[in-house]
């Protein structure tokens, strides 16, 4: 399977328009773009989805069991409550990336916690959307070695 999925979680369909001081000034439209063209270069499809909705999440979690060699997920604020997500990450077999935009660990004591951490081979955080590159490389070589 040469299939990656991109799920992004809740608010970060605001990118560029909230915030540029956090989060930088690409919108979620120009980060799927960039990320899509990337993933071909590498040999890769690259399925994009966001949604404000933890079960969206979860489901399409689950769909990626059939389909996809690795899910890379920015879960945003579920990634420091949602023990469903952590389960959903789970029963997936394939590599799985927690990616964050910024440092959730240099921010606030409540985002210190990540309930993606424990399922994930590996974390890329506090890079901004270049992150978002980052995790597909990091995706390339564990799975084309
Ligand atoms: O740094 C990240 O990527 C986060 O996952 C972003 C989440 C936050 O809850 C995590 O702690 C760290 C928040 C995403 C909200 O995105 C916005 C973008 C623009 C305007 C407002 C919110």
């Amino acid at each position: 399977m040469s299939k990656i999925m991109l799920l992004n979680g809740p608010n970060l369909n605001l990118l560029g328009k909230r915030e540029p001081e956090i989060y930088g000034y690409d919108t979620l439209a120009d980060i799927e773009g960039r990320s899509r063209a990337h993933a071909e270069t590498l040999g890769f499809t690259l399925d994009c989805r966001q949604s404000n909705h933890e079960g969206d999440l979860v489901d399409w979690i689950q769909e990626a069991r059939e389909t996809c060699a690795a899910i890379i997920i920015n879960a945003g604020a579920y990634t420091h409550t949602s023990v469903a997500i952590l389960d959903a990450l789970r029963a997936f077999d394939g590599m799985i990336v927690e990616l964050h935009i910024s440092n959730p660990k240099e921010r606030e004591p409540f985002r210190h916690v990540s309930y993606v951490e424990p399922a994930a081979d590996e974390v890329i955080a506090g890079h901004g959307t270049k992150g978002y590159t980052m995790a597909l490389d990091a995706v390339a070589k564990k799975l084309l070695a």
